[in-house]
């Protein structure tokens, strides 16, 4: 047994995952070195069904629950997190090949969004109306929306799920989690500690983790009337499948898709600031951060600075195996299929007009494992080339001469999820946020796109899908919202002052 497989099934135990031998098993590899890591169950079709049926049938109970006391299950799932931070930091490691510090951070943000919604199960109402009726009251209540479905993807497969399993559930939900087939082990892992959490309330089958290897097992998920929200994280092109396929049965949908963000560096940029926003940005989590900096769109006179300043951070970053291993800044990519289209990118850039300034070579770490040095490429204009995702370290630098250009050409993409400018000049921090700046769901100003908080509501417009997770009123997403009229008096009158 290899080092990381000994490692793998070690977090299992201390988190407590029986894995059913059972029932069919797999092993993924680690983006580390592929080497397989523990086996994992598979779900079949027919398990998918059975997993929409106990989340049916643990609705009722759920729902009628009061939503403190559902806060008070969340509350407890968010200890079980504190408790297994680093052991759950691991299997992220060694499913996804982050570094400890941000697999870390992805755990603090599961805890952070439980006490968002622990908070939220003492908050969530609506808002009482005054009625044009005498004797009437109008008022808005809040009711859980039934059994959901949670998809996720790869790159945050522990976050992104918590973000809308911690918040449905608080809501009065039931959830049927399907993450990346890349990811069996952390899912398996946080399953086991939400479902303790649940057990121990009386409630076991409110939560179900379906591990399908085979993404058409899953189609129920999309087709069955009784899944009221299909929650998607992943490509655009996941999302024009998902999206249309729920909405046909008018399931509704949440779409967390592509993204192509971009800073803006104006002359009165405070450049120390930018280039550590935009190194960490670009090159954090290998570039496989749906928030990523993509496009650096710099002022003219700064461009070659600029450029300069992150090639010579970037030679400072350390690319490599980041097991056990604090000084690695830049882990693997997830596979080979994730190089390939990044040295497609590259290439194609090159017969582009493209200046490749720096990056894109694949380093030796060991064996195995798809390790890249970031890149950066100088273009001359944005091409199509660019208005795609290419979900790797790749940053496109752009010239621009005016403000009104710069933004012109920070949406002139299809995605809308995060973005960000730098700059010391008030007025142009205002056009940037203002209604004819940036049209992304995320706005920074001296910050990079990546790395939100979850206390405000997450998501993106355009090819970005328009839906908004975690934080704000994000949760009305996961509620039916019931206008209700209550007449307290001994007359019938009519709204609009109808006779009849
Ligand atoms: C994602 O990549 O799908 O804002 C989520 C961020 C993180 C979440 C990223 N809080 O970068």
């Amino acid at each position: 047994m290899s080092e990381l497989q000994d490692a793998a099934e070690a977090a299992l135990r201390t988190i407590g995952v029986n894995v059913d031998e059972t029932t069919p098993i797999r092993s993924v590899p680690s983006p580390l070195t592929e080497e397989l890591l523990a086996p994992a169950p598979t779900t079949d079709r027919a398990g998918v069904e059975a997993a929409i049926e106990r989340a049916t049938s643990a609705f009722p109970a759920w729902a009628d629950l009061p939503a403190p006391a559902r806060g008070a299950v969340v509350r407890r799932f968010g200890d079980l997190l504190r408790e297994h931070k680093d052991t759950l930091a691991d299997l992220i490691t060694l499913e996804v090949g982050k570094i400890a510090s941000e697999a870390r951070g992805e755990i603090q943000e599961m805890i952070d969004v439980c006490d968002l919604a622990v908070g939220l199960s003492r908050q969530v109402g609506g808002l009482t109306l005054p009625s044009e009726r005498p004797g009437h009251q109008l008022l808005e209540n809040w009711n859980p929306l039934g059994p959901i479905a949670v998809i996720s993807a790869f790159n945050f497969p522990a976050a992104v799920w918590s973000w809308n399993t911690a918040i449905a559930l608080i809501c009065g939900d039931t959830v049927v989690w399907k993450p990346s087939e890349r990811t069996p082990l952390i899912s398996l892992a946080g399953s086991a500690l939400l479902d303790r959490a649940l057990d121990e309330a009386g409630h076991p089958d409110v939560h179900q983790l379906v591990l399908t290897a085979d993404p058409e097992d899953a189609a129920p998920l999309l087709d069955d009337d009784r899944i009221r929200l299909v929650s998607a994280t992943g490509s655009t092109r996941m999302g024009e499948h998902v999206g249309p396929r729920v909405q046909r049965r008018f399931g509704r949908v949440l779409l967390e898709l592509g993204g192509n963000n971009a800073a803006i560096i104006t002359p009165s940029a405070d450049l120390d600031l930018a280039v550590r926003g935009s190194v960490f940005a670009a090159a954090g989590t290998a570039g496989q951060r749906c928030t990523t900096l993509r496009r650096l769109i710099v002022h003219r006179s700064l461009a070659d600075e600029m450029t300069d300043r992150i090639g010579s951070a970037y030679e400072q970053l350390a690319v490599g195996n980041p097991w056990r291993n604090d000084d690695v800044h830049v882990g693997p990519l997830i596979d080979e299929s994730a190089y390939d289209n990044m040295r497609d990118a590259l290439d194609r850039a090159e017969t582009s007009g493209g200046q490749r300034v720096t990056g894109g070579e694949r380093v030796t770490v060991g064996p195995g494992g798809c390790y890249v040095t970031p890149a950066i490429v100088g273009m001359s204009k944005q091409t199509d080339l660019v208005r795609e995702e290419t979900f790797a370290p790749l940053l496109w630098v752009l010239p621009y001469d005016d403000l009104d250009e710069a933004i012109a050409i920070h949406n002139d993409v299809p995605q809308g999820l995060a973005s960000s400018i730098f700059t010391r000049d008030v007025r142009e921090a205002g056009r940037f946020t203002g209604p004819l700046g940036s049209d992304c769901g995320i706005v920074n100003v001296n910050v990079g796109p990546s790395g939100a908080e979850v206390g405000g509501a997450f998501g993106g417009e355009k090819a970005t899908g328009g839906g908004r997770e975690t934080g704000s009123d994000a949760w009305k997403a996961y509620m039916r919202r019931a206008t209700t009229t209550i007449n307290h008096s001994d007359e019938l009158p009519l709204a609009q002052g109808v006779e009849f």
